[in-house]
């Protein structure tokens, strides 16, 4: 008897446990909190009903069948509900039920199980936090070193799955098509989950090598700059200002994920035309002084630089230092152009990076991308088309869309996106286009 409802509470603790970790892996804190809390609140009725049907009895003696019963009874109510949290109330309940002391020794021993249950519950809370913490370190590492990868891309996506879209999929179709034998971490708190799964299956189905993984902030960002940055944040010292996380927080992932690992990284909306793997070191400027000829902005989107590399170390400096939250693009474009040309200004120090012209990430400037979606209307826009398209293939290795300034755009046959969409594509049946693409060799 004692037996069974032993191993019955070590099936059920492992069922929990199973329970725990499904839910951990793919809910955001906040939910996870309040999935606790409730759950708090259900067992501390569920003690409530147990004291109103048990202690009446408890005053009158007890038969034996009775006596079953109320055992019985106890025993389930309190095996129902499992969770360290909850077991505070459990015990303080317990506490007046042996007040009574009508059959004290039993209710000691039942103390003494609630005890080791709490113990192992708390254990397996306890584990599964260190678990979750070395997940990322682990997963990344046993992933680098079961695939071979002849080069190794990073993109991050921190925000909800359902605002992973076609077109940020295009982005890794179009980084494969390129790089087949490559590998792709792709750090989200969302994509580690089922619906994440869904998305990358047609890639895992056809052997591409893609791992996304939810990123354990404190240990990506340990022992740099941003170590501490995150410390303040978390402490809430530091304003994160008015503008959503998510984005300086990416901004600020890249860098780190770069200096820790080395790569090429890449943002959500960039179509890549070609590949990348002869280029070292490099930043891309985003436009020129049309005097000068030299570059007037730089931009991150596409990044690509070796294991601690010590521009990625100023960059990640500067970010921990000079973090604004209010100020578009202060922590991103504007941060490694201020980093560069404060470098170029002290013409001692050689860290040994290239930028590259604009033809080579960013093309068409943010305000001119309407014109990529267009069709031809005449015969000059065809010409004009035609030259702009050959000098891309020749000059450019990615083109980035400029995110908002094209996402609602639409696509229309024969413009310049299509036919980069169609030379690009794995699958091609994007359904941001409105028609077929026809796979082009
Ligand atoms: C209840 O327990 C106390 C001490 O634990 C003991 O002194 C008392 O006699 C017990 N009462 C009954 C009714 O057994
Ligand atoms: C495109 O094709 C892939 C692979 O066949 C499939 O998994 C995916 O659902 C398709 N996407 C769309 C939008 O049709
Ligand atoms: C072609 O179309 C554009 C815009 O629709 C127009 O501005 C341009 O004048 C046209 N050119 C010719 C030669 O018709
Ligand atoms: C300082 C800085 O770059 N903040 C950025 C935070 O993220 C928002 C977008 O969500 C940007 O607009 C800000 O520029």
């Amino acid at each position: 008897m004692e037996q069974s409802k032993r191993t019955e509470q070590v099936v059920l603790s492992q069922r929990l446990k199973r329970l725990i970790v499904s839910f951990v892996c793919c809910l955001p804190m906040s939910l996870l909190g309040l999935l606790l809390m409730l759950l708090l609140l259900y067992n501390s009725f569920s003690v409530f009903s147990f004291h109103l049907d048990t202690i009446p009895p408890v005053k009158s003696t007890l038969s034996p069948t009775q006596h079953q019963i109320l055992h019985h009874h106890a025993s389930t109510s309190l095996s129902e509900s499992d969770s360290s949290l909850l077991l505070v109330v459990k015990e303080t309940s317990l506490g007046l039920v042996q007040r009574q002391n009508d059959s004290s020794t039993r209710l000691e021993r039942r103390k003494r199980r609630f005890k080791r249950r709490i113990d192992s519950t708390s254990a397996i809370i306890q584990h599964l936090q260190v678990k979750l913490r070395q997940r990322f370190k682990t997963r990344v590492k046993s992933f680098l070193s079961k695939s071979s990868c002849e080069s190794l891309f990073f993109m991050t996506w921190i925000s909800s799955i359902e605002s992973f879209g076609d077109r940020e999929r295009f982005t890794i179709e179009s980084l494969f098509k390129f790089h087949p034998n490559s590998c792709l971490i792709l750090v989200s708190n969302s994509f580690d989950c089922d619906r994440g799964t869904l998305i990358l299956k047609p890639f895992i189905d056809k052997g591409l090598k893609v791992l996304p993984v939810k990123p354990d902030f404190a240990y990506i960002f340990k022992d740099t700059s941003a170590e501490k940055w995150f410390e303040r944040l978390k402490k809430g010292t530091l304003s994160p200002g008015g503008i959503p996380l998510e984005q300086n927080l990416s901004n600020l992932l890249r860098l780190v994920l770069l200096y820790r690992y080395g790569g090429i990284y890449l943002d959500t909306d960039v179509i890549i035309l070609k590949p990348l793997t002869d280029l070292h070191n490099v930043i891309g400027a985003q436009a020129v002084d049309a005097v000068t000829r030299k570059w007037s902005r730089l931009n991150n989107a596409v990044l690509i630089f070796d294991k601690n590399h010590p521009l990625l170390k100023r960059f990640i400096d500067e970010f921990s230092r000079t973090f604004n939250g209010n100020k578009w693009g202060h922590n991103g474009p504007y941060l490694v152009s201020r980093v560069i040309a404060r470098i170029n200004n002290s013409p001692s120090s050689d860290l040994g990076f290239s930028v590259l012209p604009p033809s080579a990430f960013y093309p068409v400037d943010w305000n001119r991308i309407k014109g990529f979606y267009r069709a031809p209307t005449n015969e000059t826009e065809a010409n004009w088309l035609w030259k702009r398209l050959a000098h891309l293939r020749k000059n450019t290795f990615a083109v980035h869309l400029w995110n908002r300034e094209s996402k609602k755009l639409r696509i229309e046959k024969g413009s310049i996106i299509h036919q980069l969409m169609s030379h690009s594509c794995i699958f091609c049946n994007s359904s941001s286009l409105h028609f077929k693409l026809k796979h082009v060799k």
